[in-house]
Parts: structure tokens; C-alpha cells; sequence
């Protein structure tokens, strides 16, 4: 292996863009923030806002820097679900309300100074509104991406997407939108291999995306690494066949198993959000991942919830040759464990091997827990009156029984 390098761009010389990158080699993204800040404290699990950017912006910066020692090449400003309508879906600001523009400018500065650490781009994202799910139509949702497209702009980010869309619908009014900003533009569903939730294929959702005009498209969030490239298999068949086989891929999955979701993922599994951990990939799992992306063609790999900078830094490792880089974060330990070559216990200096790890079947240690759950199943999706979204919190627990989904 390569010896870590610290890819510092000369002053005066430009960085590589985003299409560039992918066109000589692999890009690797970063993880999963909104489910990691919730973690550490300072996100809050429901609205998944990004109010933090603005109260806790060391924190912020802390993971992003963390990203970038394992080995990310994109910094994404921490604007997931900053449109203004989310921002003020079910209350959650209480009096305390901090704008999108506020926001996503805390956001990109974060971002920007990360990535000028090293020699990584800066992305700025959007997501799915309530607002379409609400019904309330084209115009208002254009509305709140343009609001947040504007940041991007004024803050030059090196390139914008369009992330974790369910419904194709949506997200090609999103890549409408995101082309004004004259960058490069991507854009990922959140959907596994049965397509988006007016059931729409993968293959149909990337074909229609093309034809939006993106750089670039794939999947992000709702299923494991299994499930999204299967989705991402599906888009690379249906692209070519529609004459867009160079467009390029980019997968961000889980970093948990998802086997046993079905249409809408892991958000339909009985321990989403707060019992996930059984679920989580080990880095071995990052490495497997990383190397079956790479040879499907995708050229930019990174994760979503769950995914960790170790994760990040297993992809980065596996993929050392194509880059002919590894991070700065792999210093600290020699491929495949070789480390433990210096462990006290002769048990333990004997695991020091990639087949060691390669061919472990990982205990739960969860004698009493089943190994896959049944998702719940409500199948509720826009259109629906249940999905209408309220500026009030719920103040009663809903219950299934009576939903236009709910199974007699
Ligand atoms: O936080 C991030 O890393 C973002 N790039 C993607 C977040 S995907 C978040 C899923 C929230 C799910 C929900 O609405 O319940
Ligand atoms: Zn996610």
C-alpha cells in the first residue's frame, strides 16, 4: 500500500472538479451526519433539521474533519432537510426559528474550511419537502429548493444534488431547479431495487433524471449497501438501454443490513431510528461494498445514515490502488488488521489476516433478538390525506388500524 499523503492542492492551482474526478478515477464521499449529530447530541431525531450548523458549528466541523482524515474527497455542507417548510413541520423551532439561508450559509462555511484542509469539493444539497407531500404543487416546491439553491450559489460550492427523494416526481423538479445554479448537479433517491413510492422502477426514475439533465444519479439512505446497489444495477441497465450509458453513478447507502426492508426501507423497520446498532456494517462489510460498487462502475461511493469515518475509511482503503492515495486516518493501522500483529495475546496476533476477517460471521451477542424483523407496512405515500404535514406536533400516537394502507 501506498503511503498516506496529505493532498494539499498547490496555492493557485485549481481543484479538479467533481465530473473530472470521476471521469479519471473514483470519488469517495462522506458519511452519515444528521444520524451521527443526533448521536453526539445536538440534532434532534424526527425533524432531522440541521439548525446545528448554526448553534453547534465545532461540532459540525468536528465530523466533517473526521470525513476528511478518512479519506472523503466531498465535504457536504450540513443542509440536509433545510428547506423552510421543514424547517417549521410540526413546531419544532418553538419560538427559536433559524432560516434556511441562515442555515446553509453556516453550512457552507463549515464545509469550505474542512474541505481546504485537504483537497476535497464541497457539495450542496437538498432534499424532499413536505410540501409535496402535502399536495401543495410544482410552484411552491420550486419555491423552497430556489431558496436553498441561492446559498449554494452565493457561497460557491463546488457542485449541488439533490438527495433522498422518494418520489421521481419530486426530485425531477428539484434537478429543474438545481441546473439554474450552473454547477454540476446529482441527484439520489432514497429507494431500493422496487423504485420509488408511486411505483415508478429504478431503471424509469435514473431515465427520467437523465433526461432532466443530470451529471450524475444513483441512490442514497433507505437500504444497506445489498439493496442499493441492486437499485443501482437496475439504473445502469435502464440508462443504457436509453442510449445514457456514460452517465455516471453514485451510491450512498446505509450503513446498516437492510435484507428485510421492503419498499420504504429502513424508515418501515421496527427499530428505526433509535435500535439500529445490531444492523451496523463492520468496516470489513465497507470493504466488500466499496470493491462491488467500483466494479459495477459506480465512481462515486460514499454512505448515508450510519455510516461512520471508519466506514469512510475502509472504502477509502480498498480503493487505495485506484486512487493511489490512503487517507491520512490510515497511519494509525496497517491493512486488513496487520496491527494486531502487536497485540499481548497470541489469539488475537493470529486475526492479523485479510481471510481472518474476510470469511468472519459476526455474533450478535442478542441470543433472545431474531435476525431480520417484519416492517410495518402502513403503505401511506403523497397523495395520501395521512401524509398531509402539519405545522403542530402530533399530539396523539397514531395508530395503524383504519389507514388506507393498513392490511385488512
Ligand atoms: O445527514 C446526512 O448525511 C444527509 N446527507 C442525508 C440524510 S438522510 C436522512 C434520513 C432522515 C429520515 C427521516 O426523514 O426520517
Ligand atoms: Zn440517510
Amino acid at each position: 500500500m501506498s503511503s498516506p499523503k496529505k493532498r494539499k492542492v498547490a496555492a493557485g492551482s485549481e481543484k479538479k472538479g467533481i465530473l473530472e474526478r470521476m471521469d479519471e478515477s473514483v470519488v469517495i464521499g462522506d458519511g452519515g451526519y444528521v444520524f451521527e449529530l443526533e448521536k453526539r447530541g445536538y440534532v434532534k431525531a424526527g425533524p432531522w433539521t440541521p439548525e446545528a450548523a448554526v448553534e453547534f458549528p465545532e461540532a459540525v466541523r468536528q465530523l466533517s474533519r473526521e470525513f476528511l482524515r478518512a479519506g472523503a474527497d466531498v465535504i457536504q455542507a450540513f443542509s440536509f432537510y433545510a428547506s423552510e417548510d421543514k424547517l417549521v413541520n410540526r413546531g419544532h423551532y418553538a419560538g427559536k426559528k433559524i432560516g434556511v439561508s441562515e442555515i446553509n450559509g453556516a453550512a457552507c462555511d463549515i464545509a469550505k474550511e474542512v474541505a481546504a484542509e485537504g483537497d476535497a469539493l464541497v457539495l450542496g444539497g437538498l432534499s424532499q419537502t413536505p410540501s409535496y407531500l402535502s399536495g401543495l404543487g410544482k410552484a411552491k416546491v420550486q419555491e423552497e429548493f430556489q431558496k436553498q439553491v441561492d446559498v449554494f450559489v452565493e457561497k460557491d460550492v463546488d457542485f449541488v444534488i439533490g438527495e433522498y427523494f422518494e418520489h421521481v416526481e419530486e426530485a425531477e423538479w428539484a434537478v429543474e431547479v438545481l441546473k439554474k445554479s450552473g454547477k454540476p448537479v446529482g441527484l439520489t433517491m432514497c429507494i431500493g431495487p422496487e423504485g420509488d413510492l408511486h411505483g415508478v422502477s429504478a431503471g424509469d426514475c435514473a431515465v427520467k433524471l437523465a433526461k432532466a439533465g443530470v451529471d450524475f444519479v444513483g441512490v442514497n439512505c433507505h437500504f444497506g449497501p445489498t439493496k442499493s446497489l441492486d437499485a443501482i444495477r437496475a439504473m445502469k441497465d435502464a440508462l443504457k438501454a436509453n442510449g445514457f450509458e456514460k452517465m455516471h453513478l453514485m451510491v450512498q447507502p446505509l450503513g446498516y443490513h437492510t435484507p428485510d426492508a421492503g419498499k420504504q426501507g429502513f424508515i418501515d423497520l421496527p427499530e428505526f431510528p433509535f435500535a439500529l446498532e445490531p444492523r451496523i456494517l463492520t468496516r470489513w462489510d465497507c470493504h466488500a461494498y466499496a470493491r462491488e460498487a467500483y466494479d459495477l462502475g459506480v465512481r462515486y461511493i460514499g454512505g448515508c445514515c450510519g455510516f461512520l469515518p471508519y466506514h469512510i475509511r475502509a472504502i477509502a482503503e480498498e480503493l487505495s490502488k485506484e486512487r493511489g492515495t490512503n487517507p491520512p486516518g490510515s497511519e494509525k493501522h496497517g491493512p486488513w488488521g496487520e496491527g494486531l500483529m502487536q497485540h499481548t495475546k497470541p489469539w488475537v496476533r493470529a486475526r492479523a489476516t485479510r481471510s481472518y476477517w474476510e470469511n468472519l460471521k459476526p455474533a450478535s451477542g442478542r441470543p433472545h433478538c431474531p435476525a431480520l424483523a417484519k416492517p410495518d407496512n402502513w403503505g401511506v405515500t403523497q397523495g395520501d390525506e395521512d401524509l398531509k404535514q402539519q405545522a403542530e406536533p402530533t399530539k396523539q400516537i397514531p395508530t395503524r388500524k383504519g389507514r388506507s394502507g393498513a392490511k385488512k
